[in-house]
Parts: C-alpha cells; structure tokens; sequence
C-alpha cells in the first residue's frame, strides 16, 4: 500500500492504493508509519519526498472499511485518530529531516492534512485540496484544524472547513498553504529535483531549521533566541558547517555529509 525506494538519499514514499484515490486502511496506515520511522533512524535517508499513485493524491480515511449499513456499534473515531493519524503526523512534524510533499491530485479529508503537515509542499496545478470533513459530519483532524487556522487564519480557514469547498493548487499556494503549483507535467521531475537537493544539504542544520521556524509559533522572542543559540552551537560543531565554510572559501561547491 506503500510503495518506497531510497535513491541518492531520498526516500521515495508513493501511497499505493490507486482505485480508492489512496485512502487510508489500517494497512496503509502502519506501511507510511513504518517508512517514517525508518526515515528518522537511517543515517542514509536525507529527505523524504511524497506523493500518490494515479490520479489523486489521497482522499483520507477510506469510507468504505466503516459502512454504517453493516450496523454494528458507532464507532470511536477518537480512537482510530490516537491510533493512527495523530501519530503519523506527529512523526512527519517531528522528523528532522526535510519531508517534500508532490500532491499529484486530489487531495481530500485527511489526505489534505497530512499534505499541510509536510515541509514543502509542491501540487499538480490541476490538485484540488478538499476539507471534505463537514460533508460527512466530521471536523477537520490530521492537524488540519491547527494548520489551516495558523497559516490562513480564522476566516479562510473556517469557509473552508464549514463549506468544504475545493482549493484549487494556484490558490492554495495564493494563500500560502503551500510552496508552489506547477504544471502537471513537471510535477514529479521538479519535486525530485528539489528533494534530491535537500538530500544533498547539510541534513543536520536543515533538521534544526524544521525544528526552528516549528517553534517560532508557540515561542516568545526570547525563547526563540535562545533555541537560535542552542541549535547554531550544535551546528557550529557540524562537520557539513567546516567544509561549506572551507568550500566557500576554495571557491566551490560543497559537499555535504548529513552530519
Ligand atoms: C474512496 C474514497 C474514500 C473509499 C474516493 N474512501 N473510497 C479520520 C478518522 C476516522 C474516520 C473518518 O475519517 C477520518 C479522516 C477523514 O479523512 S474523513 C474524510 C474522508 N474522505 C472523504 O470524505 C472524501 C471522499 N471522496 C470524495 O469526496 C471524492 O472521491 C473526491 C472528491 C476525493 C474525488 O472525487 P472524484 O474525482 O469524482 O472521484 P470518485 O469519487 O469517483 O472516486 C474514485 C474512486 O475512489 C471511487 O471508487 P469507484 O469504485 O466508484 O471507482 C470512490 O468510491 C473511491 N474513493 N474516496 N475516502
């Protein structure tokens, strides 16, 4: 339900289940968490890049493993979001590695959400983003109610989740939801470039950038001057910090370790 390869340092993460626009099952659930986990440990993995299989990118939980037809108890969705979702975004956030996100398609529910929680978020112009939630009689989860509100603030953020209108890829990143659309065609040959670019950075420094600008929201200034201080002393002591520095002055290109 996952498929993953490791390339030059990025850890290609594909959401495989095409015919159901990639939504979620248990299965595939424990597959993207398994793979991010072994983004965290693997000294060789440097970047991770996302993105679906077919023509979405991933259309949330998938509606059909819970049919209310069957009857049966109702269910207790706080404890599918404890089990699975709040810990996969936990980790994506947590990852001090970059994590790209390609959304090559639709892009609905939950499936918006975990998108919003990766670093850098590249779309197929012809992606839409979708708070399908509120048709459905569920609030936004996946983070989605934290990131839309902080990033869009409350008047964009809450016509989109009560209307679950769709955002097109364009004016999401109008709004600074996410980095950038761009056409169709060049959707995966650009969001490899930038992932193979990220994977040959200074993985230590950019994993404390992420940590950086994730605190700067909830930090006061002077808390964020001293984690500015802190984390510069760890990569002041970085290997990658000598040699861009060396590299800077031999006048060439640097190349960087991770570490
Ligand atoms: C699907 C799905 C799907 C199964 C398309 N499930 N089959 C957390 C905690 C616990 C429980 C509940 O949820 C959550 C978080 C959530 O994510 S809640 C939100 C769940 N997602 C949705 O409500 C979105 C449902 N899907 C749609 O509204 C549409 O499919 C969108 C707008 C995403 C795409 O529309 P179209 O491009 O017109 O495609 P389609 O609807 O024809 O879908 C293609 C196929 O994929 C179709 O199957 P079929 O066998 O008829 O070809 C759909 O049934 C299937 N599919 N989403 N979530």
């Amino acid at each position: 339900t996952v498929l993953a390869t490791l390339q030059a340092g990025v850890l290609h993460l594909t959401l495989n289940r095409p015919d159901k626009l990639n939504s979620f099952n248990e299965e595939m659930h424990l597959a993207l968490r398994e793979q991010i986990e072994r983004a965290h440990h693997a000294r060789d993995v440097r970047a991770v890049l996302l993105t679906g299989a077919g023509r979405g990118f991933c259309a949330g939980q998938d509606l059909g493993d819970r049919d209310p037809r069957k009857g049966g108890p109702k269910p207790d969705l706080g404890r599918t979001l404890e089990a699975f979702y709040n810990p996969t975004l936990r980790l994506i956030r947590n990852l001090e590695k970059p994590v790209i996100c390609a959304v090559n398609g639709v892009a609905a529910g939950a499936g918006a959400n975990i998108a919003f929680a990766c670093d850098i978020v590249l779309a197929a112009k012809s992606a839409k983003f979708i708070q399908a939630f509120s048709k459905i009689g569920l609030v936004p989860d996946a983070g989605g109610s934290w990131s839309l509100a902080r990033i869009l603030g409350e008047p964009r953020a809450k016509a989109l989740a009560l209307t679950a209108e769709p955002l097109m890829a364009e004016k999401a990143a109008d709004w600074g939801l996410i980095w950038k659309a761009v056409e169709d065609e060049a959707l995966m040959a650009e969001a490899e470039a930038l992932a193979a670019r990220l994977a040959n950075g200074p993985t230590l420094g950019l994993g404390l950038t992420k940590r950086l600008i994730q605190s700067a929201a909830t930090n006061t200034l002077d808390e964020q001057l001293d984690l500015e201080r802190d984390c510069q002393q760890i990569a002041g002591h970085s290997d990658d910090y000598a040699e861009g520095v060396t590299a800077f002055l031999e006048k060439r290109q640097p190349v960087f370790k991770g570490e």
